[in-house]
């Protein structure tokens, strides 16, 4: 059974994979907080991101990568930096010098953030990150290619929308993906074979997408939930709701908008 190191398994998405990768592979789990619930099958391995020599330890015997680790939300740039930028290039050096190949990372739909919904992009379009979050995973996405070009890696970047049992509002049924077809681009970035560098989105069947998910579609990917399943009760509970214009109307949502500058000319600059 091939040995997978999963970084950030103590998270929301990590949580999700554990069950439904369960019995498919060994998972070496790693978070900076000590998982103490491991199953058969599963054990727990310390690798803070920030330790070049914890990461590199905990590479050994491992077959492929699940890189979920890092902040997953918004944060100050000191955070962001260390977790998501210097966290990322440390373990992909580290799998390098273990001369492990196959990484999956957990890339995220606000690399693209900007971007209109009245606008359906693919995974050639530039991106648009929308938060100091959004730029740490175009980081990670341009690493993995670097990686793949430079030293022979081989790279899936899932652009994860939310993942959840189910839809939880009126922009989650356009980026929605179900724990059991994340957990299917998963097995498809650690097992396809000749995969060299991939970007695809993280969403399920959706048809109020904003994406274009034929990348995926090429790879094999065959998403078994809908989000449409959901939509009449959700619309029905938004229905009067104010919102925010500008969260409402990128794709980012409240990414886009958090310390938005309406008129950058006018507007007092705070530190
Ligand atoms: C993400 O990238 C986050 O990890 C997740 O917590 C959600 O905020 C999600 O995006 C989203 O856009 O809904």
């Amino acid at each position: 059974m091939k040995r997978i190191l999963m970084t950030g398994a103590a998270g929301g998405a990590g949580a999700f994979l554990r069950q439904e990768l369960h019995g498919r592979y060994h998972l070496c789990l790693s978070d900076r907080i000590e998982i103490t619930d491991c199953g058969p099958g599963e054990s727990f391995v310390e690798a803070d991101l920030e330790d070049p020599v914890l990461i590199r330890k905990s590479l050994s015997g491992v077959d492929g990568i699940i890189h979920l680790g890092g902040y997953s939300v918004e944060g100050d740039w000191h955070s962001i930096l260390n977790a998501n930028i210097i966290g990322a290039y440390n373990l992909y050096e580290a799998a390098r010098l273990e001369g492990v190949k196959r990484i999956v990372f957990a890339s995220s739909n606000h690399a693209m953030g900007f971007y209109d919904r009245n606008e359906t992009i693919n995974h050639t379009d530039v991106p648009r990150p929308d938060s100091r979050y959004g730029l740490s995973k175009v980081f990670g996405e341009s690493l993995g290619q670097l990686y793949v070009d430079k030293y022979g890696a081989e790279v899936m970047n899932i652009r994860i929308g939310n993942v959840a049992e189910r839809p939880i509002d009126a922009r989650r049924l356009a980026i929605w993906i179900s724990p059991r077809d994340l957990a299917q681009l998963v097995i498809m970035g650690l097992e396809l074979p000749d995969l060299q560098y991939e970007v695809v989105y993280g969403m399920s069947d959706n048809k109020r997408a904003w994406w274009d998910n034929a990348n995926a579609l090429r790879l094999g990917y065959a998403p078994q939930d809908r989000s449409e399943d959901y939509a009449s009760e959700i619309l029905a509970q938004e229905a009067g709701n104010l919102g925010d214009p500008l969260a409402d109307r990128l794709q980012g949502g409240v990414f886009v908008s958090t310390e938005f500058i309406p008129n950058p000319a006018k507007a007092k600059l705070s530190e």
